[in-house]
């Protein structure tokens, strides 16, 4: 934001249709570093009979010429932002010549260098930084792009088939691609760059070949077939599950080091931040695999979620990534295990969702007030928008869903539309009345439920009462339908049926109204209930289970989703208990029902690893209305060791039985998730194998293995740790993806000295402010998991985020913007932090400079 203006901000109630649409546009680029010349011509047309000027978006750009049915036109205004051509006629062709210098283009947003390679990222609105165009998602055009550049840049990519290739008299090549599909210019892109490419093929259900290219920096090909197997079986699990196909010729992937998130699903041309596609087993993880695998899928679903049927504003991101999400946990969960997946995504829920729509940037899923659209790439709005759907996946069944997918395909194909138009397809296609669901996108904020239960041994009946409550932050929210999935367990551990009126009920209730009562008949002992089975809704429920109860559920539920969530109960009640009686010991019923998940492991290793983890920081800090730091950790360090002491010979004795074969298979990667908890435990005690343990996992090849031991002497703070991880950067300092997992080791290091060692490790040769996963592996690992050295008393863990945000506003504002979210919490720490919190705020509000994406949240933390 200059000194004098104040960013605007955007009202989804004041959406107004485009007075031009653009239905062509060609584009030729000149590439060079300090100034690429763009030429754009465009067939226009007016759609009302406004006489309205054509206002095109442009930012950072040099205007050459413009011309108007090839004659000169100086009929328009020329402002920071806009271009503003008057009187124009119904239709015209308009050219644009102007300059770009992407060379100092360090926003990672519009063209820039990454690398050696030029590549683009036009979502949300970086498509006007390459030239000046009505840069909205309702606005459809065909694209043919030229590009021109030296030789050495071997690949010449855009979106669409190519068309045409040949050199220049001055020795320059060009490629020229055609996509033909309309898209919105946030869907636009162009990579030039000198890659090696893994090729594949995939045949479509009906038999239509299409080419597959995966394009890397040189001599990173060893990493990248399980990014094209992840592809194959995105292209092949669409068409099973929801009967969609692909629909051009060549599907590209291009990986770059540059990037400011995962990936984008630019059509035709993925876009990818290297460390989403890269990987082997010497340098990623299990965890990496799976990720990779799932950003694969993510952006191969947008090609109909987002791309066929896309947004027509902002405000309805959520109709694409909500959709999306919920796509790509599908697909993890029909390819891997379902509730290992459940569980996942309910941990993004409850530690940044719930934080998130509790604090300061609360926001509705369809959000009503933006200032800087990136700044709403959001859990809400993705993950979040996911449960949404999952919702009305719950209500409507799998069946009916999928008639509602295709009912929204065939009705808006190739168009730019709106959430209610989804809905509308859901509910039509059902015949499920979804009027009172819809509230879900446009109120911010958990809905809590609180639940009573009552036996009546007389009658054999159970009674549930289930009464719903508006968040505390937003009083207002009006009644939501809210579908609330249960089980019965009887003593024994067996499901009950639920009967009531001598029905046989379904296990997901409809919540509509404040309170509902429930009378289930025939229950002949009294049961216990697990409720919220699977997560059904993203909602609080206030329980008050006993120990036994909820050790009963972690026994015998039917969803293993919701024995984890039952273990997680308990140890969230133990540790808030110990932090008010400052006594800090673990129930014997905990320890003894974790040595039997250790000495039995029946079922599956991967689920047995997470059973034995203790909640993370951030879920026990959402208990509290003003966080315990420190009672917390102490808390849960004193827990650990407990586990760890009293447990240390069953833990030795697991790790020791479990063979690791060395391949992906789900089987060896629960095998590696069970010895890292268990090494984890065991690195905190003196037990004599664990030097042998750690010994075997940092020699192994696997980097599951080796990160398993260093973050486990990194958190013990264990007496080899600084050995090891010198020895660890001498190995992979050739490997910047592996550095990153280096530099996020040392920013969690607990050590006094953490904070001065990040300001040295901001000169190592591997580090780079300019590249976002740097920034985020170092200064990001430590002020979210970090939790001693970040929240420090004398505030200079916060000091370090605020230095480090003034220094990026400059650099690259939606990555600084990004880093800020810890802050935005302030108000929930005690008096001394929150002021030390508060006072970066302010720092960074009295930047001359402050950039549009920092001001919304800074505004939004410290005036609401
Ligand atoms: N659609 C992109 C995200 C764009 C973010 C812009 N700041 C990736 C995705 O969600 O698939
Ligand atoms: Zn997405």
């Amino acid at each position: 934001m200059s000194a004098t203006s104040k960013p605007q901000a955007q009202y989804l109630k004041d959406y107004q249709a485009p007075h031009f649409s653009i239905q062509h546009i060609d584009l030729r680029f000149e590439l060079a570093p300090l100034k690429t010349v763009v030429h754009s011509t465009m067939t226009i047309n007016r759609v009302d009979e406004t006489g309205a000027d054509l206002v095109l978006d442009g930012v950072d750009l040099t205007l050459i010429s413009l011309h108007v049915d090839e004659q000169e036109y100086s009929d328009y205004t020329l402002e920071d932002e806009a271009l503003i051509i008057h009187n124009l006629p119904a239709n015209f062709i308009l050219k644009i010549v102007n300059h770009i210098d992407p060379q100092t283009n360090t926003s990672l947003e519009g063209l820039y260098l990454s690398g050696g390679a030029y590549c683009t990222q036009c979502e949300a609105e970086g498509f006007r930084k390459i030239t000046y165009y009505l840069d909205r998602p309702d606005v459809l055009a065909s694209f043919d792009v030229t590009i021109i550049a030296e030789q050495k840049y071997t690949h010449l990519l855009s979106n669409g088939n190519q068309i045409d290739a040949g050199t220049l008299d001055d020795g320059r090549h060009f490629v020229k691609w055609q996509d033909p599909f309309k898209k919105p210019s946030y869907l636009f892109a162009l990579v030039a760059g000198d890659f090696d490419v893994l090729r594949d093929q995939y045949t479509t259900k009906s038999g239509r070949n299409v080419e597959l290219a995966l394009f890397v920096d040189k001599g990173n090909l060893p990493k990248t077939p399980h990014a094209m197997t992840s592809l194959k079986k995105s292209m092949q699990w669409d068409e099973e599950r929801f009967n969609l196909e692909y629909d051009l010729d060549i599907y590209m992937i291009v990986a770059v080091d540059f990037f400011n998130m995962g990936a984008m699903e630019n059509k035709g041309l993925n876009i990818f931040n290297s460390k989403c596609v890269l990987a082997n087993q010497e340098t990623a993880t299990d965890k990496d695999y799976h990720t990779i695998e799932s950003i694969v899928g993510h952006e191969y679903f947008h090609n109909w979620t987002g791309n066929r049927v896309t947004c027509r504003d902002w405000f309805q991101l959520s109709l694409k990534e909500g959709l999306t999400v919920f796509r790509d946990q599908e697909f993890s969960s029909d390819l891997g295990s379902r509730a290992l997946n459940r569980i996942d995504a309910v941990k993004v829920m409850r530690t940044h969702q719930f934080s998130e729509d509790a604090g300061p940037m609360a926001h509705p899923i369809r959000p009503e007030k933006v200032i800087e659209m990136n700044n709403f790439y959001t859990v809400t709005v993705y993950d979040k928008g996911a449960e949404v759907i999952r919702m009305m996946h719950t209500i409507l069944g799998e069946e009916k869903f999928q008639q509602g997918m295709a009912l929204y395909f065939q009705r808006h194909d190739g168009q730019a539309v709106t959430c209610d138009d989804f809905v509308a397809a859901m509910s039509d296609a059902s015949e499920i009345d979804l009027q009172q669901f819809k509230r879900w996108y446009n109120q911010a904020g958990t809905p809590r439920l609180k639940v009573d239960q009552y036996f009546d041994h007389v009658n054999q009946t159970f009674t549930l009462t289930i009464e719903q409550f508006a968040p505390d932050n937003q009083p207002n929210n009006a009644l939501l339908h809210i579908p609330f999935a249960i089980e019965l367990l009887d003593p024994a551990g067996q499901s009950v049926p639920l009967t009531i009126n001598n029905q046989m009920q379904d296990s997901v209730l409809n919540i509509t109204e404040k309170q509902h009562t429930f009378v289930f008949e025939n229950v002949i002992e009294p049961p216990v209930a697990v409720l919220l089975e699977d997560f059904s809704a993203p909602c609080i429920v206030n329980q008050t289970s006993s120990t036994a109860d909820l050790l009963h559920i972690m026994r015998f539920a039917r969803s293993d989703f919701s024995r984890w969530d039952a273990q997680q109960r308990l140890f969230t009640n133990e540790i808030k208990a110990a932090i008010s009686s400052g006594n800090a010991c673990l129930s014997p019923d905990i320890i003894s029902a974790l040595n039997v998940l250790i000495t039995e492991r029946a079922g599956d290793l991967a689920l047995i690893a997470e059973l034995l983890k203790l909640p993370s920081y951030d879920t026990i800090a959402a208990e509290y209305a003003v966080i315990p730091v420190d009672d917390i950790v102490s808390v849960m360090n004193a827990f650990e060791l407990h586990i760890a002491t009293d447990l240390s010979d069953s833990l030795i004795a697991c790790y020791k039985a479990l063979h690791d074969d060395g391949t992906t298979s789900a089987e060896a990667v629960a095998v590696r998730a069970l010895k890292q908890v268990c090494l984890h435990y065991l690195a905190k005690t003196e037990q004599q194998d664990v030097n042998n343990f750690i010994d075997e996992a940092v020699a192994s090849s696997n980097m599951t293995n080796v990160l398993a031991a260093l973050s486990a002497v990194v958190k013990a703070n264990h007496p080899r740790c600084d050995n090891l991880l010198n020895e660890f950067d001498a190995k992979w300092r050739h490997d910047v993806l592996v550095m990153d997992k280096w530099f996020a080791l040392q920013a969690m290091k607990e050590s006094a000295t953490c904070i001065e060692d990040i300001k040295q490790l901001y000169d190592h040769p591997s580090f780079d402010f300019g590249n976002p996963n740097r920034v985020r592996a170092l200064v990001g690992s430590f002020s979210h998991f970090n939790t001693t050295q970040f929240h420090r008393a004398d505030g200079k863990g916060y000091q370090l985020l605020g230095d480090l945000l003034i220094k990026l506003n400059d650099i690259n504002p939606q990555n600084a913007s990004r880093m800020l979210t810890p802050f935005m919490a302030w108000k929930r720490y005690d008096h001394d932090r929150s002021q030390a919190i508060k006072a970066q705020l302010q720092r960074l509000a009295s930047l001359e400079n402050l950039s549009d994406d920092l001001f919304e949240k800074v505004e939004k933390a410290l005036v609401g």
